[in-house]
């Protein structure tokens, strides 16, 4: 059995935190024997943002257990522990010098990772495992990519995922409508999840949906999709209630446990996604997604979309109704000029997302790639 620490610190939003819960679920879930058994302690300075992904989590409490794995409150003062055989750093959150020092006295150095955040970018399988020296010790730290081709850590994905993602049937559907308060479809209603930054593309098309032909039902996650769909408005959405405006009905949903937000991507017919992990999520649930990129400055989050893109669409014979609609949504081009082309397109890009569900899946996951890397350190 080897001990696994994971560092988590929450700097904005809920990726970072959505990511290492995945992480931690996946490697204490893996089926390894002997050594390859894992036990996960997993430090995270943010228990409130937590909580909303996971309402199993006490926010008050220093430690806890939650699904085999020990969440303990990573706090200003970080108490005197003696460190694992794997150490993740997620995303170069900087571990405590104290926990660096007790690293350093370990007989065998821990297998030290930075988990680094997803790029579909050629450069990332050059740089995917390689190693850093520490400046003041003997210590070494490698770094992990996640991506989509071979050569890289590869994607988080659990072990049964495609099972119950197939076992996921029209009932069970229905009854998670149920359970979060929709009701059910009605005849030829195209539902939508939409989930994002702050975009001026919203009101565009919002107001597109609204005086378009088809019945449209969007489901806006809390922060800038309900509160840019409030302003569209011109009244406050509230939690749980609908509004309508011609073809269009606006729903304000509540923040779900992680495990309903995958249940909503599969539900939905579009699910309009953010940042890293509802982008994969949305890939895994094999239904027609928007994705907003991480907006960076100058512009240098382009260079990451088009490289998905190129990726994504490679095999697509006309991939301009989901490249158009993808550029339009992250800030080039009009979504109103985009969008009929890209729902006209809509069954095939289904089809297609399906295929490239299905070509991810064939490769390891990356919780399985961690494990493998760890095995040939030790
Ligand atoms: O919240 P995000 O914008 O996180 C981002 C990205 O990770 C980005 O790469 C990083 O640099 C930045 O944070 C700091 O989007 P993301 O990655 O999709 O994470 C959202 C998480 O929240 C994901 O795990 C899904 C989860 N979620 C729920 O569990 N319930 C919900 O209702 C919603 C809307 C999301």
């Amino acid at each position: 059995m080897r001990c696994w620490d994971l560092f988590c610190r929450v700097v904005d939003n809920y990726g970072d935190i959505g990511i290492c819960w995945r992480l931690a679920r996946q490697l204490a879930d893996l089926s390894g024997e002997g050594e390859d058994q894992v036990r996960v302690r997993l430090w995270v300075d943010d228990l409130e943002s937590f909580a909303r992904l996971c309402p199993a989590i006490s926010p008050r409490l220093p430690v806890q257990g939650v699904a085999f794995i020990e969440v303990c409150h990573w706090s200003a003062d970080f108490p005197s522990v003696d460190a694992a055989d794997v150490v993740i750093e997620a995303f170069a959150c900087e571990l405590p010098p104290t926990y660096i020092a007790a690293m350093a006295r370990r007989a065998t150095p821990p297998v030290w990772i930075n988990l680094e955040y997803l790029s579909a970018e050629d450069w990332v399988e050059d740089c995917h495992l390689l190693p850093s020296p520490h400046p003041t010790s003997s210590l070494k730290k490698y770094f992990f990519f996640p991506g989509f081709t071979p050569g890289t850590g590869g994607l988080l994905r659990e072990r049964d995922l495609m099972r119950m993602r197939l076992a996921f049937d029209a009932a069970a559907e229905a009854v998670f409508w149920q359970s979060i308060g929709i009701p059910p479809r009605a005849n030829a209603e195209l539902r939508v999840s939409l989930f994002c930054y702050e975009n001026p593309a919203v009101p565009e098309l919002l107001q597109g949906w609204a005086e378009g032909p088809t019945p449209i039902r969007v489901l806006t996650a809390p922060g800038a999709a309900t509160e840019q769909s409030s302003q569209w408005l011109g009244r406050e959405l509230v939690v749980g209630r609908s509004v309508q405006v011609g073809a269009l009905t606006v729903h304000a949903i509540p923040f779900l446990a992680q495990d309903n937000y995958d249940r909503l991507l599969w539900s939905c017919d579009i699910n309009f996604v953010r940042g890293e992990d509802s982008f994969v999520r949305a890939q895994w649930a094999q239904r027609p997604f928007v994705w907003q990129i991480y907006p960076q400055s100058e512009d240098a989050h382009f260079v990451k979309l088009e490289a998905f893109l190129s990726r994504f669409l490679h095999e697509v014979s006309d991939p301009t109704a989901i490249s158009e609609c993808w550029r339009a949504w992250n800030g080039r081009g009009r979504i109103s000029f985009a969008w009929p082309n890209y729902v006209a397109n809509l069954a095939q890009i289904r089809r297609y997302g399906e295929v490239w569900a299905c070509q991810l899946d064939h490769a390891e996951n990356l919780a399985n790639n961690l494990v493998r890397f760890v095995r040939e350190q030790l």
